[in-house]
């Protein structure tokens, strides 16, 4: 039986469950038997299912590790609230957490760990620099993951069946940034820094395609790393060409201090980032300098209409329950386990082996919206949400795909 998970998800958080009406098959309570009723049947034996999931959790952007974590956390939370049925046995879904502090080496280790542990599936991991190194050895183990984050479009593209992405990719975030700077921004002079790392360089090299190919001169293209403090050479160097937007492929953590730079040196240009840059952190790390209406960056999902109202009440959820607001990430991680709980849900097993081929036939209605994957496990129709920040608040521009 195929759950309908949108009704799964949703009613464990109180909402309307956008017209589906199947229910998941929650354990019965047992009723005491009686002289006039014969014994109800025994509970439902149950199962442990261990979802894995990666984020960076110590280091300069903790606080989007930390974000993501506690969407996994709220999600199987959700997932036990509700009791779902696995087959014929009860599922009780546990998390396994790691950090991979953002850094290659550590994200193949917890990688190995997760494995070793023998979880049952994977959400991460955040960054494109520890996802793609990982991907490979929960290819060979045949454990699906997906991340809720990681934009890189090879993610994807190694020919591994295991590997889904719940968000749209680095091409399609520097494409439309790119084309919004010249064709909206009316760019003429563009300047792009990058941090070197798999998701900075990605994401810049794409912004710097479309916005050439949309007619803008490109003034100039500095590199950092994502460690850096200071920006003051490569800054001063590019105020000297005088451009209109300076594009950043990187985190806000190297971003918002980046931003302060650009506002001590008195460089009058809109500053445009990806997703990286496009945390509610970045108005904190950057102060004043975030301006208004000054930046402009992209999330990698969206949602328009009827699915409106899903995120907003998962984001009020998740501040009540937290005590903080989602970042960026979190409600990407919270159906992307849903998405792994519904497969397993539909092919009656946990085992990889047996649910994998049910995580690409997904069609899944979550709190970002709808779900469904392409041919490489990338998701189908996906959206941008393009963001400025005004009084210090991210402020939503629009929704593009
Ligand atoms: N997509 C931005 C953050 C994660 C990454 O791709 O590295």
């Amino acid at each position: 039986m195929q759950l309908k998970w949108t009704a799964v998800a949703l009613a464990a958080m109180t909402l309307v469950a956008c017209g589906k009406k199947e229910e998941a098959a929650a354990p019965a309570a047992t009723p005491a038997p009686t002289a006039a009723a014969p014994a109800a049947a025994p509970p439902a034996e149950s199962i442990v299912v261990k979802i894995g999931h990666v984020g960076p959790t110590s280091g300069a952007i903790a606080h989007l590790g930390k974000d993501n974590e506690l969407g996994a956390k709220m999600a199987v939370e959700d997932l036990n609230a509700k009791g779902v049925k696995i087959g014929d046995k009860v599922a009780k879904f546990e998390l396994v957490a790691e950090d991979d502090a953002a850094d290659p080496k550590q994200g193949t280790a917890v990688a190995q760990k997760l494995v070793d542990s023998k979880v049952n599936g994977v959400v991460g991991h955040l960054n494109s620099g520890t996802t793609i190194p990982a991907s490979k050895l929960y290819s060979d183990a045949g454990i699906p993951q997906i991340s809720p984050s990681a934009t890189n479009p090879k993610y994807t593209r190694q020919g591994f069946k295991t590997t889904f992405r719940v968000v749209a990719d680095d091409s399609q975030l520097g494409g439309t940034l790119g084309k919004y700077a010249v064709e909206t921004l009316k760019a003429k002079n563009v300047a792009v820094i990058d941090d070197r790392t798999a998701y900075g360089q990605g994401v810049a090299e794409e912004f710097e395609k479309a916005a050439k190919a949309a007619g803008a001169n490109i003034v100039g293209h500095e590199f950092t790393t994502d460690k850096s403090t200071d920006f003051n050479a490569i800054l001063t160097k590019l105020k000297g060409e005088k451009p209109d937007v300076l594009f950043f492929g990187g985190m806000d953590a190297v971003g918002g201090p980046m931003l302060k730079q650009v506002k001590q040196l008195g460089m009058n240009v809109k500053f445009m980032g990806g997703d990286g840059l496009c945390t509610g952190e970045l108005a904190k790390l950057a102060g004043d300098a975030v301006g208004e209406e000054m930046v402009v960056c992209a999330e990698a999902g969206g949602v328009e209409g009827d699915f409106k109202q899903p995120l907003e009440d998962f984001k009020t959820k998740f501040k009540a329950k937290n005590g903080v607001d989602v970042q960026i990430y979190a409600p990407y991680v919270y159906d992307a386990v849903m998405v792994l709980a519904d497969s397993m849900a539909r092919a009656g097993s946990a085992d990889p082996e047996k649910y994998l081929p049910e995580v690409g036939k997904t069609n899944y209605k979550g709190v970002t919206g709808p779900i469904a994957f392409d041919e490489k496990g990338d998701i189908k129709n996906g959206a941008l949400t393009l963001y400025t920040y005004k009084g210090g608040q991210r402020t939503q521009i629009a929704v593009v795909r």
